[in-house]
């Protein structure tokens, strides 16, 4: 009873960090301010299909087994018509959901996956303080958005599977400069070795001085996911250790700003936009674009008290 009275406060919570701004989330932020970021936040990616949900909750097994709380967010692109991956995600989680030790959350994009890149680094900024030492992201790495939102985890973790092309899939999405670790998940299927070779071939040309592990593992037995919890511990272990974690956070921090910065402003702007007939205006010929733009921005209010005031 006391576990799902405290996933439903935390779920008002995360919907209360979601809200562009509200009376509440500012003494939420206030309370946060003075949290610390206690918690490690792991970013699982890959193409969908891939396997990161079953390997996710098989690495959930691993870190309750150390007796760690442990948060997921599980980000979907799923349309607002196909809920079902969002349902297959719960599903194939539901091992986990009597545990009082462990938090699962969906965030459906509803066709706004911009929007995910301002509210996933607060929402595991909330987790991270409602007392949760991992946060796993598992999020489709197929474009931008979702690309940036895993660059905001502590670790990146890629997962690919065997079958000729797939890594030269990973690399061109950009997958192969974020991934701290490399899992080759589905390990039972033919291509292993090819799949590692490739893998390997493609790490080898890169620039950066620290070569990636990579992981073999079997997700749907668990076989290989002790082996990738022991790597993500001694890279966490390294992170701490060389002050490289403190650097990530900073950088990630100053990259949350910078998107709360221009997300406050694109509101603004469209808030300025659906008030003003100036389009029509441009359109019609009747003022200059330059002029109207002008004029557009100079009407502009930012202030949030506005906008709690809509
Ligand atoms: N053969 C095999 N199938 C797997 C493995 N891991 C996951 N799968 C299957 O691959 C499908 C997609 O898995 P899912 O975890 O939903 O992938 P996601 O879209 O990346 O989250 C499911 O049918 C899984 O049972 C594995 O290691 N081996
Ligand atoms: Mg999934």
């Amino acid at each position: 009873m006391q576990e799902h009275d405290d996933k439903g406060a935390i779920a008002r919570l995360i919907s209360m960090v979601e809200r562009p701004s509200s009376r509440e989330r500012q003494d939420l932020e206030d309370w946060l301010a003075g949290q610390a970021e206690a918690g490690f936040v792991v970013g699982v990616t890959g193409a969908p299909g891939s396997g990161k949900s079953t390997l996710v909750d098989r690495l959930l097994g691993q870190i309750r087994a150390t007796d760690e709380r442990v948060a997921v967010l599980a980000v979907d692109p799923s349309s607002p018509f196909s809920g079902g991956a969002i349902l297959g995600d719960r599903v194939r989680m539901q091992g986990h959901t009597q545990d009082a030790g462990v938090y699962i959350r969906s965030l459906a994009t509803r066709g706004h996956l911009g929007g995910l890149t301002v509210s996933v680094p607060r929402i595991v900024r909330l987790l991270e303080a409602l007392s949760f030492p991992w946060v796993l992201v598992e999020t489709v790495g197929v474009g931008q958005v979702e690309i940036e939102i895993t660059g905001e985890a502590d670790a990146t973790v890629v997962v690919v599977n065997p079958g000729w092309g797939d890594s030269i899939q990973a690399n061109k999405a950009g997958l192969m400069e974020i991934a701290d670790i490399f899992v080759i998940n589905k390990a039972d299927r033919p291509g292993l070795r090819d799949t590692r070779r490739d893998l390997e071939n493609m790490l080898e040309m890169s620039p950066s001085d620290r070569r990636p592990p990579i992981v073999e593992t079997t997700a749907t037995n668990g076989e290989g996911v002790d082996a990738l919890f022991a790597t993500l511990a001694e890279f966490k272990g390294e992170l701490e250790a060389s002050g490289e974690l403190s650097r990530r956070r900073a950088a990630r921090r100053l990259a949350e700003f910078d998107r709360l910065v221009m997300a406050m402003l694109h509101q603004a702007v469209e808030r300025a936009m659906s008030g003003s007939d100036l389009r029509e205006r441009v359109r019609d010929g009747s003022l200059t674009p330059l002029k109207a733009a002008a004029e557009l921005v100079g009407s502009i209010d930012v202030s949030l008290e506005r906008e709690e005031r809509e």
